[in-house]
């Protein structure tokens, strides 16, 4: 890999919604620097970043994809990102660790929830971004609205770089208004344009733009607004060099139009991308702490400093094996030095490291800051660490990963193929910290979360797909709760006492309910010694046994205060196990006697969709016999707060999916439990007894 200075890198993220020609910009770019010599198209499946079956299959992107290529004497690092929400796993690190995030919009929609979510990561990142406004050539493409909604949701000065030229079927190239040139398709989009004048009906619109682009230029710089002020002739460079410094500190967004299916506005974005999009050492020095300590550590982006980088995915690739891709902060990492993860704890040595390309990877000797690649087949490295320099240490913050919306019961179809289904649900879980795996001991299933039906089915696609394993999934059992509502007292007596050694222990027991969430006390109130110390934990001991299974549906019992108050024992039949089944049987005679309910869980969940879907969303939710908490503006959407059941939201995903078309997302948090309704309570009843009938 030929050395690339660093000022001459330009590391970019394409994000946004789904659909919206990520993936089609990210070829044409490829296409239009030379990096490949034929254009790939998502439907044909045969795209440089769209390369993952599951991707192909399905005709949209599941995971990030690095790919580079070389325009105007700068090297490119392009991350391009999945839209949908089930798949937003990489792209907060990805933009986290861009030195531009590109939002791309369809002209046609305008702003979705992906294109929210994309500008939501950059400003929280502090990420320099542009736009690209896609699909110019579709119907209804409106570069304008789509501007002025952006405007809403954007902070910063939102400048065209580039300008349509007509719009949908008339839609025949763009205008660079920096340049001043216009480019038209008069052969058709997708052949050579031809340089002309700009239009006479675009004049004036270009120029007050043009005005504006300078007037963004010289807001960055008190020296170039004075001499702008005093109405003194600015340079190109003096300009280019406003714009680039607004780009960078946020305060100026290009803007730039396109069709990326045609490969159209893309020479002009890729022109600008090389005068004014930020280099790594633009942005400012990244922040950690020394591994252990509060201590502040700063790392700018200097090729000569001590080594750091940040592992922003991780792959496990059939061939090559595990790759831990990564930005290298500063300093430089070569093959066979030992570097130090602060994650692990754990020093690793460098065995190879490779520059990647969709799904191809070439070794490289060395990475140094600003450069994106990968350090290959290094075990104990995961998505989120830090990589730094032995004698210099430092750690990055590790990323937070969102909670999971949905959830799939999952066991093997063939009994034998238990370890064999671990092991490639740990790799899975290792590729995609969204995906995660847990053991309920309590339902006994071993359950599988991720973003969304998507996810999950993307998810056990691969375990058949590319580990072979074959999986059978359901819906998994909520974790009820029992519960009583009425104080009681109950005896429980446990006599054998035929021949031999007996049996015999006696507790008489009060049950007394709780508030939610108190748990559970015992309470021990004999006097007199009536049951000898030694038996009172066998009493306690025998009730929490019993509330491991309630009398209702044989959920666990929760809330409630048990206090031993009397009982009787025998000098020789009583034991320990004597007392815990006295305990055991009171319990249980004493809750039947207590109004005793079933409890289920409640999530808190948040909502947010584009305003016309609110009637519906609500009109569901309470469908769901959810409640409503509030509704509020949340950016250009509203964001609807409510409790609702578990039990009812295990689908919402697709539920949400189609109310809305893919234009709504939703957060789930647990929030308590709540009793039951009785109407329902009768059916939950049945369900339990069939399973332990299946038992
Ligand atoms: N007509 C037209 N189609 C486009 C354009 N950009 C992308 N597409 C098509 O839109 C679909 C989604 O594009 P894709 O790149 O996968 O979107 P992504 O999900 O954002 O990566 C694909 O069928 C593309 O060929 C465009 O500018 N014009
Ligand atoms: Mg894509």
């Amino acid at each position: 890999m030929a050395k690339t200075a660093i000022e001459n890198i330009r590391n970019v993220a394409l994000a946004g919604h789904g659909g919206v020609g990520k993936t089609a910009l990210a070829e044409a770019m490829l296409f239009n620097a030379g990096a490949v010599s034929r254009l790939g198209r998502v439907e044909e499946g045969n795209t440089v970043t769209d390369y993952d079956e599951e991707e192909i299959k399905r005709g949209n992107s599941v995971s990030a994809a690095v790919v580079h290529f070389d325009h105007g004497g700068r090297r490119y690092n392009l991350i391009d990102l999945p839209g949908s929400a089930d798949f937003v796993c990489d792209v907060p690190l990805a933009i986290r660790v861009a030195d531009l995030a590109l939002i791309v919009v369809n002209a046609a929609a305008g702003v979705e929830v992906g294109t929210e979510k994309a500008c939501r990561y950059a400003d929280e990142y502090g990420t320099p971004r542009g736009v690209f406004i896609n699909r110019m050539d579709r119907d209804r493409a409106d570069f304008d609205g789509t501007l002025n909604q952006l405007s809403e949701l954007l902070s910063g000065n939102l400048v065209p770089f580039t300008l349509p030229i007509g719009a949908a079927g008339d839609f025949k190239g763009v205008v660079d208004v920096i340049n001043k040139k216009a480019y038209v398709y008069e052969n058709g989009l997708g052949k050579e344009p031809t340089e002309t004048e700009i239009p006479a009906e675009l004049a004036d619109r270009v120029s007050s733009i043009y005005t504006a682009v300078v007037e963004a230029a010289v807001e960055t710089d008190e020296v170039l607004m004075e001499k702008y002020f005093a109405d003194e002739e600015l340079s190109a460079d003096e300009i280019a060099a406003g714009l680039k410094s607004g780009i960078i500190d946020g305060s100026l967004i290009p803007v730039f139009a396109g069709d990326a299916f045609d490969g159209v506005g893309v020479t002009q974005l890729l022109t600008h991308g090389d005068a004014f999009f930020p280099a790594p050492a633009d942005a400012g020095s990244w922040t950690g702490v020394k591994p252990g300590t509060e201590e502040t550590v700063e790392r700018a982006h200097d090729p000569g400093g001590p080594f750091s980088a940040f592992v922003f995915k991780t792959v496990i690739d059939m061939f090559a094996g595990r790759l831990n891709i990564m930005r290298v902060i500063s300093g430089s990492v070569k093959v066979g030095d030992t570097v130090y993860d602060p994650n692990a704890e754990a020093k690793v040595r460098v065995s190879a490291l490779v520059e990647i390309m969709g799904k191809k990877q070439s070794s490289a000797d060395e990475l140094s800051a600003g450069d994106i690649g990968a350090m290959v087949k290094a075990d104990d490295i995961h998505t989120g660490h830090t990589l730094c320099d032995p004698k210099n240490l430092v750690q990055f913050p590790p990323v937070e990963f969102p909670e999971p919306l949905m959830q799939y019961a999952i066991s093997p179809k063939s009994k034998g193929d238990e370890d064999k289904l671990m092991g490639s649900l740990t790799k899975l879980t290792e590729e995609d910290p969204t995906f995660t795996v847990t053991r309920n001991v309590e339902t006994k299933q071993t359950i599988a979360s991720g973003m969304g039906e998507q996810h999950l089915a993307v998810m056990l696609s691969k375990l058949s797909g590319r580990f072979g394993v074959e999986v059978d999934h359901e819906m998994p059992k909520v974790a009820y709760r029992e519960t009583i509502t009425k104080a009681t007292t109950a005896q429980g007596r446990y006599k054998k006492q035929t021949g031999g050694r007996g049996q015999y222990g006696d507790v008489h027991l009060k049950l007394e309910p709780q508030e939610r969430g108190a748990g559970f006390e015992f309470l021990d109130k004999i006097v007199g010694g009536v049951i000898p110390n030694r038996f009172i934990p066998s009493v306690e001991k025998g009730v929490a046994e019993a509330m491991s299974g309630g009398v209702i549906a044989g959920y666990p019992v929760v809330d409630l205060q048990v206090t031993l108050f009397d009982g009787s024992y025998h000098t020789v039949d009583s034991s320990d196990m004597a007392f815990q089944i006295a305990g055991s049987l009171g319990f249980k005679k004493a809750m039947e006697d207590a109004a005793p309910v079933l409890l289920e869980p409640v999530v808190e969940v948040e909502v947010t969709v584009p305003e016309e879907f609110m009637g519906d969303i609500n009109g569901d939710l309470s469908s769901k016999r959810g409640r409503v908490l509030g509704m509020e503006p949340s950016g250009i959407f509203q964001k609807i707060k409510a409790l609702v059941p578990m039990a009812e939201m295990f689908r919402y995903s697709i539920d949400l999916r189609s109310i809305t078309g893919g234009k709504g997302s939703f957060t789930v948090r647990f929030s308590h439990y709540e009793e039951v309704p009785r109407e329902i309570t009768g059916k939950i009843i049945e369900l339990a007894k069939k399973e332990e009938e299946n038992k």
